[in-house]
């Protein structure tokens, strides 16, 4: 053996250019099979983004296409397919395991609003939560909030939430949310603009292909029954509304007592449209202001106590307190318009662009949620 060897060094010793022919053959055959991949490894030793889009580098054997990409680094998941065929909003949700994602802009962190979210007993493995708050020192203030209240659940291991996501806000918003400066009549166009793009930004960045059902519940609702989700989804119903009332001490009767809070859920009427028709092209109703009388029937006024809870009413506008949306009807593009859509915006024209996309909107006189009192 060891003969053997040393004749072929003695060999190389003698002719060391023998071996240039036989190492050429090899190095090209090797830059021909791993040319590309080669550049890559050395490329993705650097500290690059984690999926690089480099375009394809010219070979021999490729053509001269600029346009082609190579996708690298990409996780075993990448490609995911998603049958919206399959995916169901039904009536018996929860035992399908549809999951629901909860929408919120939020000005203001209200503790009770949270202890009331996390009370309620939809599997919160299937519940995604999503917030959006506003570019305002009150917003950073609600932002820090929450955070230290979803630190806390964390903490005592009760987050069992699938998803929470908390967006700021890149578009604008009214610098004042005291009570009186938010209700005057005339910064309503304004204002509730500023809420439909703070609404649309939220839905379009959180709704995921698995998102059967969608709750719009807003910062201010305090009170809900712990079913609120199972409750509205057994109506399975492309929109539906709850009744947003207020809790109060009547001081008349000296006891606690409820008062309607939410006039934006109502059925249309005839002067509602006649006002409507006499309106120019940019200018909008907005429903429960002396300013504009639209005689539109509320649904605030149709409670009754000793009526069923389950009774439900045809709607032409909804507000934004408590409303289940299947995620159809914003995945088929009903969304909250920031400029008069017939004449209406934010909430009201969420409910006219679904009707207009054939969707009943629905709302549901006897089943109240209720609004904060400040
Ligand atoms: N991100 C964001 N959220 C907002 C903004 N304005 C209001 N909100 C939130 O949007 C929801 C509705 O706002 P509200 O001010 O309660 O509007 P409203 O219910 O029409 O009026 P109120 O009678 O005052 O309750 C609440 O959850 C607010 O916290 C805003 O500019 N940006
Ligand atoms: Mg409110």
């Amino acid at each position: 053996m060891v003969l053997y060897r040393n004749q072929y060094i003695n060999y190389i010793r003698r002719k060391p250019l023998a071996l240039l022919a036989p190492i050429t053959v090899l190095l090209f055959i090797y830059f021909l099979l791993f040319g590309t991949s080669a550049s890559t490894s050395s490329s993705s030793s650097k500290s690059t983004p984690k999926y690089s889009y480099d375009k394809k580098s010219k070979s021999w054997f490729t053509s001269n296409n600029k346009d082609s990409v190579m996708v690298k680094n990409l996780p075993k998941n990448h490609i995911a397919h998603y049958d919206l065929n399959k995916l169901t909003s039904s009536a018996n949700a929860l035992a399908k395991k549809e999951e629901v994602l909860i929408l919120t802009p939020m000005t203001k962190f209200l503790p009770e609003y949270w202890d009331n979210l996390n009370k309620l007993t939809y599997d919160h493995s299937l519940i995604s939560l999503g917030f959006i708050f506003p570019r305002t020192e009150e917003g950073d203030e609600a932002l820090k909030n929450l955070e230290t209240a979803l630190k806390k659940s964390k903490a005592s291991n009760t987050l069992n939430f699938k998803k929470v996501t908390l967006l700021r806000q890149d578009s604008n918003s009214l610098g004042s949310q005291l009570e009186k400066d938010r209700h005057a009549f005339k910064v309503q166009k304004e204002r509730r603009s500023m809420m439909a793009l703070a609404r649309n930004s939220l839905v379009f960045s959180t709704i995921s292909p698995s998102t059967s059902w969608i709750l719009w519940l807003d910062a201010d609702i305090v009170e809900t029954p712990p079913t609120l989700i199972q409750d509205m989804v057994a109506h399975n119903k492309p929109v539906l509304s709850a009744n947003v009332y207020q809790r109060f001490y009547d001081e008349e009767k000296q006891q606690q007592s409820i008062r309607p809070y939410d006039f934006n859920n109502w059925v249309e009427s005839e002067e509602g449209l006649k006002l409507a028709a006499g309106l120019g092209d940019d200018e909008i109703i907005v429903e429960g202001y002396a300013e504009m009388a639209t005689y539109r029937a509320l649904m605030a006024h149709f409670y009754d106590a000793n009526q069923d809870v389950n009774t439900e009413m045809p709607l032409d506008g909804v507000g934004g307190g408590a409303v289940m949306v299947k995620a159809d009807v914003h995945r088929d593009g009903a969304m909250f318009p920031s400029f008069p859509f017939y004449h209406l915006i934010e909430t009201e024209g969420f409910a006219k662009m679904a009707k207009r996309l054939g969707y009943e909107v629905i709302g549901l006189p006897n089943y109240l949620v209720y609004h904060h009192n400040e």
